[in-house]
């Protein structure tokens, strides 16, 4: 886990990426910079999320994403600005984005990395000024460089990440990251633009108070699902739910509690997408000590198909919690 005694509160994520570095020696520095213009990006995406009811670019766009959902601006603006943070930054050669059925080619073709990312996650949430986020998986990748990346980069499985993370643009906005040496979260402070560490080895509580899930689904819901959240309502557990899943995750992630996407009659396969939603946000749960599965399988365990946009049902956070909910999966 992260040292805290060498990692005070306060230090810029500059500083704390160069700490590292020496710690662990995640080696050559490359993935050092993809995580820096990961963070650039983040900030550029948080100046347009702030001021997007001022500038007029709110709104529906009038095309669909690769999902078949109605893009907004803010979505193709996200899009833009990781692909090129992550191509002039130089170590990512490609880049899967929910925003783009294939592979996105950097022209980076010495770079040793591969990028997963969802890079506006909640767009049903940005015109009502509600948080949003980015998540995103890195991989090395298992190409051969110095020719263009291949599918294959991106179907490692959960397990092959390398680093993980998101970004939430909330009421304050933050980073928060894993390389597998446990979970630290930044905050952004807007005047001086940097991002400072403020939440070092982040641990999620055994327990928690609250669960989260789209109610409206009930009857929709495999009956291990409702009978889980029967005994949840019984012991008197919180119901929160904001729909952007970077903000209830983050939320549960500091509360303790229980997020649920299941698997629907409409959809099921689930909601969420596993490359660049499910395996990040597992990634990251199992370096803070919580779980993640897709019911009794856990997440991370999952082999991608050779679909890069493939979905998966999702039930992650507090140890405890999930693994009752996977108990009765189990049944
Ligand atoms: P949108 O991008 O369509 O708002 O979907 C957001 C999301 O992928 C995730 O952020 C939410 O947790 C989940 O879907 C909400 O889905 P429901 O609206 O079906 O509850």
């Amino acid at each position: 886990t992260e040292n805290t005694l060498a990692t005070p509160v306060g230090i810029t994520l500059e500083r704390y990426i160069m700490r590292k570095q020496s710690e662990f020696a995640y080696a050559t520095g490359e993935l050092s910079q993809l995580l820096r213009d990961i963070a650039l990006a983040g900030k550029i995406v948080n100046r347009e999320v702030n001021r997007a009811g001022l500038s007029r670019i709110t709104g529906a766009m009038g095309e669909k994403n690769v999902q078949g959902e109605n893009q907004q601006k803010l979505d193709v603006e996200a899009n833009i600005r990781f692909v090129r943070a992550l191509t002039n930054g130089g170590e990512a050669c490609a880049v899967l984005s929910e925003e783009d059925e294939d592979i996105i080619q950097t022209g980076n073709v010495n770079g040793k990395y591969v990028v997963a990312i969802d890079p506006l996650d909640g767009s049903s949430n940005i015109d009502v000024n509600v948080s949003i986020g980015t998540i995103f998986g890195i991989y090395r990748r298992v190409s051969r460089i110095g020719g263009p990346a291949r599918k294959e980069d991106f179907l490692q499985g959960g397990r092959a990440q390398i680093a993980a993370g998101y970004v939430l643009y909330g009421s304050s906005t933050m980073l928060v990251y894993t390389t597998g040496h446990g979970v630290a979260g930044f905050t952004y402070e807007n005047s001086l633009g940097e991002f400072f560490l403020s939440h070092p080895d982040i641990k999620i509580p055994r327990q928690g108070p609250v669960f989260s899930c789209n109610e409206g689904n009930w009857f929709d819901y495999p009956e291990f699902v409702r009978t889980f959240l029967t005994t949840c309502k019984e012991r008197r557990l919180t119901a929160r739910y904001v729909g952007s899943l970077v903000a209830d995750y983050h939320r549960n992630l500091f509360t303790g509690g229980i997020y649920l996407y299941p698997p629907t009659v409409d959809k099921p396969g689930g909601k969420l997408r596993l490359l660049y939603e499910c395996f990040p946000l597992a990634f990251l749960i199992e370096q803070a000590g919580g779980v993640a599965v897709t019911g009794a399988d856990l997440v991370l365990d999952v082999h991608p198909t050779s679909d890069l946009h493939q979905r998966a049902p999702l039930f992650v956070g507090s140890a405890d919690l999930v693994e009752e909910l996977r108990c009765k999966a189990t049944k």
